[in-house]
């Protein structure tokens, strides 16, 4: 399987995730941002946005756009380890989880992310490109004083929702890792770089290490040594 990604996005984190738990082999592409239209577009009918995954299997889908479809697709290619909970009523509060973290969370992670990285953060990666692709970022999704204040109250709310359920038991949904777990797990990861949230939440780094090391995936900038930077 190949999947197209930007190394340093935290959806893409999300699928990487998920392979990693089914412990099925891929390959990734990373793909430059602006120019990832050429490759991706005539590839999902319009969708403009990665990860994208290419089974590159004889009778499945040629590809698989979003996130939430390639759970869904690894979970019937490849039912063990299962992904989905048993019961039907846990699976859908597991669900209606990923899509919060996915639709809200995932995007006010972004906006505190990249005001931390124009801002204190710049030092992480000082380098002219850096500070164009995060200027770039902050254009595209209109990530200004007003909407990152926004952005910052709904991480608050949501850490501590995700900290009511992760500091009472180990796993969001039910008793053992879900979609709600790994969304969670990859759409908060980038915060691990900023200290304010370190400090402020360390049992949710912790957290994030934990299922990281279950899904057999290389912990996140922040977390590790290793020097990758940006969202
Ligand atoms: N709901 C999508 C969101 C993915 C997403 O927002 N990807 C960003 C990178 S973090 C992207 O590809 N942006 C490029 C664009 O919008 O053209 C998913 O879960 O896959």
């Amino acid at each position: 399987m190949l999947l197209l990604q930007f190394s340093t996005s935290h959806y893409c984190r999300k699928a990487r995730l998920a392979l990693g738990y089914k412990g099925i082999s891929y390959q990734v592409e990373n793909l430059t941002p602006g120019l990832h239209l050429l490759k991706i577009r005539p590839l999902t009918g319009g969708l403009t946005t990665v990860p994208v995954l290419l089974p590159q299997i004889e009778g499945q889908p040629q590809a698989i756009a979003d996130s939430t479809k390639i759970f869904k697709f690894l979970e019937s290619f490849c039912p063990h380890p299962p992904l989905f909970l048993p019961d039907p009523h846990l699976q859908a509060e597991a669900w209606m989880l990923e899509d919060w973290l996915d639709e809200s969370i995932g995007t006010a992670t972004r906006f505190v992310y990249y005001e931390f990285r124009a801002g204190p953060g710049k030092a992480i990666d000082p380098s002219l490109f850096s500070q164009l692709v995060i200027q770039t970022v902050r254009r595209q999704y209109r990530i200004h004083k007003a909407s990152v204040e926004l952005a910052a109250d709904r991480l608050k709310s949501a850490i501590e929702i995700l900290g009511n359920r992760w500091q009472a038991k180990p796993y969001l949904v039910g008793d053992r890792l879900s979609v709600a777990d790994i969304a969670a797990a990859a759409l908060l990861s980038p915060l691990a770089l900023i200290p304010q949230y370190r400090q402020s939440y360390p049992w949710l780094f912790d957290r994030l290490s934990e299922i990281h090391q279950l899904c057999q995936a290389p912990l996140p900038p922040g977390l590790s040594a290793e020097a990758e930077t940006s969202s």
